[in-house]
């Protein structure tokens, strides 16, 4: 696979489900250990014999972990007919709460922040609005015990998942990686608890994003993800600078798009990804902003629904914008990413030039 869906698939689903009305037509199932099954015990003696670990204790512990049905059941994605809705996500997301917070922890971590901001050359406001979206700045950090969440994902996927195959095999290298994860870092696996994905922390990274991009931005010598906000901030703008984050470059430009129904189609295609020059797109009919026709580089054509009543939201998304979907892979998401942070940079009292700064008092 190309690319690695590093983070939390679902964070739309997650927030979706914090939001909805709990009326299910029956009850789960209570959970039960998911037992020594052939799966599980091929897995834990092929890591236990990689890492030179116990083998029987692994499979010991892994059989008794439970089989959640309540994580099956959020992993699937939503049904047919789920009508997507921009205004509506939004609305979530850029609110007054979630906003004081967000301040809050900007006015906090300014300090951090700034030097995240330099030394991977991803702007604070990106890394406040994916701390705000992912975790309302460590207030929502999960509260599934992970390894039960993980060992069901990896040995219990369910099958009518229409990509059933590639994530539970994706779900059990995340449980390999938490394994390790928790020996590198002295957690006891069966009390971490996370999200019904595996997720981590104040920024929600899977295990083998923390493994691979966390980074000790607190100077303490340990990589704490789910107690050292500063970490968090540190590892968010690390993450996005190792996916290609462009320092400068803009998330988005505003374009209409040709009225000409099939180069539309033609232009939406890609999806996220970024395929057009903006010659290309005056070509067939579109019109970007001025901004955007000054752009250097490959754009993608993004499309976002807001209901039957409402025209949908189109912009085009830059490099910039692609790499915040690593992070998710949503535009939904990457939007509300970007619309929190400037809308938190925005609360904040201006800039205090160097030069105007009041001297220490003394
Ligand atoms: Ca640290």
């Amino acid at each position: 696979m190309k690319f690695r869906p590093a983070l939390l698939v679902a964070s739309l689903l997650l927030a979706t489900a914090a939001h909805a009305k709990p009326h299910r037509a029956k009850p789960l199932p209570a959970p039960e250990p998911l037992g020594p099954r052939p799966a599980l015990v091929a897995f834990a003696d092929e890591l236990a014999s990689a890492q030179q670990w116990d083998a029987a204790a692994l499979r010991e512990q892994l059989s008794q972990a439970l089989d959640l049905p309540r994580v099956k059941q959020l992993i699937l994605p939503a049904a047919v007919g789920t009508a997507k809705n921009w205004t509506a996500y939004r609305d979530r997301f850029i609110e007054p709460k979630r906003l004081e917070a967000g301040a809050a922890f900007w006015a906090e971590h300014e300090a951090a922040l700034a030097r995240a901001e330099s030394r991977y050359g991803v702007p604070a406001e990106v890394i406040v609005g994916i701390i705000g979206v992912e975790t309302f700045y460590g207030r929502i950090t999960g509260g599934f015990k992970v390894l039960d969440a993980l060992a069901t994902l990896a040995f219990d996927f369910p099958t009518e998942h229409p990509r059933a195959a590639d994530r539970q095999a994706f779900f059990r290298s995340e449980l390999a990686e938490f394994l390790k994860l928790c020996r590198e870092n002295g957690l006891d696996p069966a009390e971490v608890r996370g999200s019904y994905a595996g997720a981590l922390g104040w920024p929600q990274f899977m295990p083998g994003s923390w493994r691979q991009h966390a980074v000790d931005f607190d100077g303490d010598g340990h990589i704490d993800l789910m107690a050292s906000p500063v970490d968090a901030i540190g590892s968010v703008a690390h993450y996005l600078a190792a996916y290609g984050w462009k320092p400068g470059e803009t998330t988005h430009y505003t374009v209409q798009l040709p009225a000409d129904r099939r180069e539309r189609a033609r232009l939406l295609a890609p999806d996220i990804k970024p395929s057009f020059t903006a010659a290309e797109l005056a070509a067939a009919g579109a019109r970007p902003s001025d901004a955007a026709r000054e752009h250097d580089g490959l754009m993608a054509v993004i499309e976002l629904q807001n209901g039957p009543k409402k025209p949908p939201t189109v912009l085009l998304g830059t490099q910039n914008f692609w790499v915040v979907t690593r992070y998710n892979w949503s535009a939904y998401y990457a939007l509300a990413v970007i619309e929190l942070g400037r809308a938190v940079k925005a609360k904040r009292p201006p800039a205090m030039p160097a030069a105007a700064a009041p001297s220490a008092p003394g």
